[in-house]
Formats: C-alpha cells, sequence, structure tokens
C-alpha cells in the first residue's frame, strides 16, 4: 500500500535569501551550466514522481519569450495546507529551501547526490514563477515573482497563495513555467541541444516514459521545433545506440539486473568488433563521468566470472595464464545504472562514486546474474564470440609488450638497422626538426632531393604492407615501417610515451590524394591515436597537402590545392593555361614538391588535433570498422583532408 503522503511530510531545513546571495554554493556556477541546472532541478522532481509508479509524461517546452516549462501528469505537488507553516504544500516546495519529499526516504526511495537542491532554488533565481497543479477534476494555480523590497532584489516571492482556479480538468499532474533571471545568469538562453542531450539520456534511463521537447523559439514548416523519447528497452536501447556506429559480435544487448541491501543494478552490453572499452555509468540517473566503486565492482566480477568460465567451459586450458580485465573489456559497450541512498560523489569534477557498499554490490550481482546468463545453453554462442575476441585481445596484449621490449633493447643498444630507411636530418634540436613520412618509395626519393637536409628528415613507407584492407592493430605493430615510424620518434610508445624524447616536433604524413593514400593515412592516424594520443594531443601531427593541379602558362606555374582555388587560378591566369591533374606525389619532380608541399615558407599543413577522445576514436572506428554504412557516410562528410580545415602555417 501506498505511505500517506500530504504537506506535513515535507521536511524545511532553512530560508531562501541566501541563494540570490550565493548562487554557486546552490548550483556551482550562474554560468551556462548553472541556467541548465535550475531547469534540471524541475525534471528531477517529475522523474521521481514517474519512477515511483505514478505518470508516464514529461513535456518540456521552451516558450518564445526565454521561459521553460515542464509539465508531468503524476499526482501532482500536495494542495493541502501545511500543519506547522499554514501554507499549501505547492507554496512550500518553491519558498522552502531543502523542502520536498525526495529528501524523506520513507515516501520517495532515492535521492539524488548531483541536484536535489530543490525547486526553491529555481525559484529563487527566476524573475517569475507559475505552478499549475491538476488534481481532484480541478486546476490549482500559484505565482511567484522577484519583487524589490525595501530597495533589496528577493527571488521567489509569493505574488498569490495557491487558488482553485474553478478550471475543471481531467488530467492529473503537475505543471512549472519559469523565467530566469537574467541579473542573476551570464546567459539566459536555453540550449537546445544541451537539453536534448539529458532528456533523451533521461529517456533511456527510464525505460517507458515519454519525454518531449518543444522549442517555440524554433520552427520548422511554420510548426515549433519538436522531439519526443521513449525507449521501450531503457538501457538496452541505449546500448544499441552507443554502437549504432560499430559492428557487434551478436544481435542483441545483454540487460543483467538485481537488488542487494537497497542496491538497485541494471546493466546491458554489448561487444563489438571495436578495440576500446566504453562504460557509461550512472548513480540516481546522475552521470558518473569518473566511474567509481560500482564500476570498480563491475569490471572486478567480469574478470573473474569469464576467467573461471573460459577455463570450465574449456576457451582456456587450465594451466593458461588468466587473461586480463582489459582483454575482457576490449570492444566492450555496458551501461550501468545504480541506485542508492546516500550517494558520496568524489574526484575532480565530483562524478566518481566514492561508496564502498556498491562496489561489493554491484560486484556480487552483476557476477552472480553474469554466471548464471552463461550457463544456460543458448547462450553459448554469445560465450564463443565474447572469449574469441577477449583471447585474440589478450594476445595482442601479448604483442605490443614484446614489441616495446624490442623498441627498448634497439634503443639502449644500436637502431642501426630499424632505421636503415630513415634519411635523418643533421639538426639535432627537436622542436625545430620535421619528419616526413611519404607514401612510397619513389615519393621517398624525391623528397629525400626536395628536402633541407638540415631539418627535415624523409621516412618513405613501401605502403604495400599497410595498404591491406582491415589490418589489426597488432599486426600493424609488428609491420616493418611502423616499427621504424617508432624508434625514428624515439619517444615510447602506450605507457611509456616520454615526449621529452621525442626527436621531431613536426611529423608531418604525406600521402596521395587518393583512396590508397587516404587508408595508409587513416592507418597511420589510427596507431598514433591508440599508442602516442598525446603526440596528437599535443600539436605535433599533421598531414601535408601536395596540390592537387598545376596550373601553367608561358613561363607562369601555379598551384591549386582543391578545385575553387583552381577556378580561381585559371581566372587570374586568363584564357589559354594548361592544366594538369596530380594523381600522385610521384608526378611531381623535387623542386615543385618543395616549392608547393615541403617548403615552410610556402606549403599549407594540416594540424591533426583531437577534440575529444571519444570523437576521435569514432572517427578512427568509422575509418577502420566493418560497419560499411557509417564509413560510407563518415567520407562523404568529411572525405578529403585537402579540402577543409586547411590553414598557411604563420612563420616564426
Ligand atoms: C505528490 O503526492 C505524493 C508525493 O509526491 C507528490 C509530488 O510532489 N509529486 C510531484 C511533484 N510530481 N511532480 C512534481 C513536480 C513537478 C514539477 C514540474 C515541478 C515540481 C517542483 C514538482
Amino acid at each position: 500500500m501506498a505511505k500517506s503522503y500530504d504537506a506535513k511530510d515535507i521536511k524545511v531545513l532553512e530560508g531562501l535569501d541566501a541563494v540570490r546571495l550565493r548562487p554557486g554554493m546552490y548550483i556551482g556556477t550562474t554560468g551556462i551550466k548553472g541556467l541548465h541546472h535550475i531547469l534540471w532541478e524541475i525534471v528531477d522532481n517529475c522523474i521521481d514522481e514517474i519512477s515511483n509508479g505514478h505518470g508516464n509524461k514529461i513535456d518540456v517546452k521552451i516558450h518564445v519569450d526565454g521561459s521553460i516549462s515542464v509539465e508531468d501528469n503524476g499526482r501532482g505537488i500536495p494542495v493541502d495546507v501545511h500543519p506547522t507553516l499554514g501554507i499549501s504544500g505547492v507554496e512550500v516546495v518553491f519558498t522552502q529551501l531543502h523542502a520536498g519529499g525526495k529528501f524523506d526516504s520513507d515516501n520517495y526511495t532515492y535521492s539524488g547526490g548531483l541536484h536535489g537542491v530543490g525547486a526553491s532554488v529555481t525559484n529563487a533565481l527566476s524573475r517569475w514563477l507559475v505552478v499549475e497543479v491538476y488534481k481532484k477534476g480541478t486546476t490549482f494555480k500559484m505565482e511567484f515573482e522577484s519583487r524589490d523590497v525595501d530597495g533589496k532584489i528577493k527571488g521567489g516571492e509569493t505574488k498569490y497563495h495557491l487558488i482553485d482556479t474553478g478550471q475543471a480538468t481531467k488530467k492529473s499532474g503537475t505543471f512549472v513555467r519559469f523565467m530566469p533571471d537574467d541579473r542573476i545568469f551570464e546567459t539566459v538562453n536555453f540550449n537546445l541541444e544541451t537539453i536534448t542531450r539529458r532528456l533523451k539520456e533521461l529517456a533511456f534511463l527510464n525505460r517507458g516514459m515519454t519525454i518531449t521537447l518543444t522549442d517555440e523559439r524554433v520552427t520548422i514548416n511554420n510548426a515549433p521545433l519538436s522531439r519526443e523519447y521513449y525507449y521501450e528497452g531503457g538501457i538496452v536501447d541505449f546500448v544499441r545506440f552507443l554502437n549504432e556506429t560499430k559492428s557487434s559480435l551478436f544481435a542483441d544487448p545483454i540487460l543483467l539486473t538485481g537488488k542487494k541491501d537497497n542496491i538497485t543494478m541494471e546493466v546491458a552490453f554489448q561487444y563489438t568488433d571495436a578495440y576500446t572499452e566504453n562504460i557509461v555509468s550512472y548513480v540516481n540517473n546522475i552521470p558518473t563521468g569518473e566511474g567509481g566503486t560500482h564500476e570498480t565492482g563491475l569490471k572486478a566480477a567480469l574478470t573473474k566470472v569469464l576467467n573461471d568460465l573460459a577455463k570450465k567451459m574449456g576457451y582456456l586450458k587450465e594451466k593458461d595464464p588468466a587473461l586480463m580485465g582489459e582483454d575482457f573489456r576490449e570492444g566492450l559497450t555496458a551501461v550501468l545504472a545504480v541506485k542508492m541512498q546516500n550517494v558520496q560523489f568524489e574526484g575532480q569534477t565530483k562524478t566518481k562514486l566514492g561508496n564502498p557498499e556498491a562496489r561489493v554490490a554491484i560486484e556480487t550481482l552483476f557476477g552472480q546474474e553474469l554466471q548464471n546468463f552463461f550457463i544456460d545453453q543458448k547462450n553459448k554462442p554469445i560465450a564463443d564470440a565474447i572469449f574469441k575476441k577477449a583471447i585474440m585481445a589478450s594476445k595482442v596484449r601479448e604483442a605490443v609488450r614484446k614489441e616495446k621490449e624490442i623498441a627498448r633493447q634497439k634503443n639502449s643498444i644500436e637502431n642501426f638497422n630499424l632505421v636503415g630507411k630513415l634519411s635523418s636530418c643533421t639538426s639535432k634540436k627537436p622542436e625545430l626538426n620535421e619528419l616526413f613520412i611519404v607514401e612510397g618509395d619513389s615519393a621517398g626519393g624525391t623528397a629525400k632531393q626536395a628536402r633541407d637536409r638540415y631539418f627535415q628528415a624523409i621516412l618513405p613507407l613501401r605502403g604495400k604492407p599497410l595498404n591491406a584492407e582491415k589490418k589489426r592493430i597488432d599486426q600493424v605493430l609488428l609491420n616493418e615501417e611502423i616499427r621504424t615510424i617508432i624508434s625514428a620518434l624515439g619517444c615510447g610508445i602506450g605507457e611509456d610515451y616520454n615526449k621529452e624524447d621525442l626527436n621531431y616536433h613536426k611529423v608531418i604524413i604525406l600521402s596521395d590524394a587518393d583512396q590508397d593514400g587516404a587508408h595508409i593515412r587513416a592507418i597511420l592516424l589510427t596507431f598514433l591515436f591508440r599508442y602516442m594520443k598525446d603526440l596528437i594531443n599535443e600539436g605535433h601531427v599533421y598531414i601535408g597537402m601536395p596540390p592537387l593541379y598545376k596550373v601553367s602558362k608561358k613561363d607562369t606555374i601555379e598551384y591549386a590545392y582543391d578545385e575553387k582555388e583552381l577556378a580561381a587560378v585559371k581566372e587570374r591566369l586568363g584564357r589559354g593555361c594548361n592544366v594538369t591533374r596530380y594523381k600522385g606525389l610521384g608526378e611531381m619532380n623535387a623542386s615543385q614538391l618543395k616549392e608547393t608541399t615541403m617548403d615552410p615558407s610556402k606549403r599549407a599543413l594540416i594540424r591533426v588535433s583531437i577534440e575529444d577522445a571519444a570523437a576521435a576514436e569514432n572517427l578512427i572506428s568509422v575509418l577502420m570498422g566493418d560497419a560499411i554504412d557509417p564509413r560510407k557516410r563518415y567520407i562523404i562528410e568529411h572525405a578529403n583532408f585537402n579540402k577543409t580545415d586547411k590553414f598557411k602555417e604563420v612563420m616564426g
């Protein structure tokens, strides 16, 4: 039976004024993040109500005047009068700090940690706020406003107390509309994409909820922009969404759930042929970007249970060494959603779960459920796929380890053999030095003639061994050219990467403007992304840009890097000019290559940047993966490095 709940249950801890005085104490910042925070304070109430089994729909609307409204179809905030405060439940919720059912663990099962400062904070920081409660066949209404009281601007003042408007309705629920105060916030411009992302996430995390978003500031075909999110599968659909651009190893994500010591766990996961892990975790719908105890428990159970099963089911022999956790997480996409009380956040951004009991509960629950899942014979094909992948990952790991060892030895003795193909430069100043990685021996030869041997080194890539479709990264790593790159750069790979040892501060990839060239470039970037991420992050990696066209007229020769430039050059030179399209680097002679591509005063380079690791991983998996459609899409959108983001180096 549901517990009775009315205005007297709402705990009152302190008054409101402090909020306007120190907004940062309550919402972190008065920037764009804080602005959205006061929206999430409202939305959280609706999520709580629906999670407790009352209602199934939330509608968020951004209005033309810049205000925003949120409506649910729950039971409606209590309208009866609070016995000691003598005001309605609605008035309590919006005027008393820390008031709200969520802090009463009898009526509300979980309390949030990130938000949870209460709707009164939203009210205090608004120009005005309107509430309607639909209940008992009628519409209740109350308004709040910001007001000048004795020369002091106050927020969340009662404009009029709760009234029964007499407006009949069959609806049940709560509607709140507010105007954030532009004297508090640096900006009051709600961001459509920020709100979209969070509402979609909430819809994934709360299976069966319908969440709509309307932005009346934006019209499409005379109708306001509107979006709707509803996921029957909840976090299973979330995993599907995360894996959309990847090739999964089995059709449907696995869902495992459980409850222990008042901690509930929901995990959905699926493996793809990618090499990275993607674990997304939440506590009480709050993202835990830095992970924490719940994730630790999940990983520990995954490693332990799968290792046990690997031996029991015969994927590993009794004497084989156990696989490592990372082997079982290669290609893993997982969403972990935990619900618990008294959440403690830690870490730099306070997005890391600290509660030790969460580790224990999740390790136990996930371990049990995972074991049960694989005991079921009909899941054998899934086990086959996972263990095959993990065993392959362990072999790659072993190969990488050996490779590092070899590289280390070579470094300590002499790396004469390995860098044999490298034409090094004479300067010993890494910050000046440039390494050109050039596709093909013949272009490499031309580049050698074209370079300034004082600071430009040339490493020709034969290309062939790299050129096969779908090379695994371990094979790439064993490739002799790649090994040459590693020893030429001198900075080590993976955890051994040390920027102090880097021999060249510009690493310039020079490949043909065709499919093969694009592929070699993608493989090199994949390699650098995975094993020398900081090299990219610190801006050392560049793509060289040979021109696509030569335009000549009598003694004049000009170059164009794309169609637009070609048109401009043709116009400048006028009638009777001769255009040739370069098919590859090999068609240029040394002086042409120097002039167009290598001479710092004339060339153009594209600096390879990683906006963030996630985007880069996507780029890599799109370019390297098996999922044909996303790859095609990607190439169509971003195909030609030569056309986009070109910049001329600024000469010092
Ligand atoms: C209803 O009665 C039982 C305990 O929960 C009560 C309640 O307050 N439910 C509730 C609050 N549903 N929705 C809200 C709510 C909705 C919005 C849009 C804003 C606020 C502050 C609360």
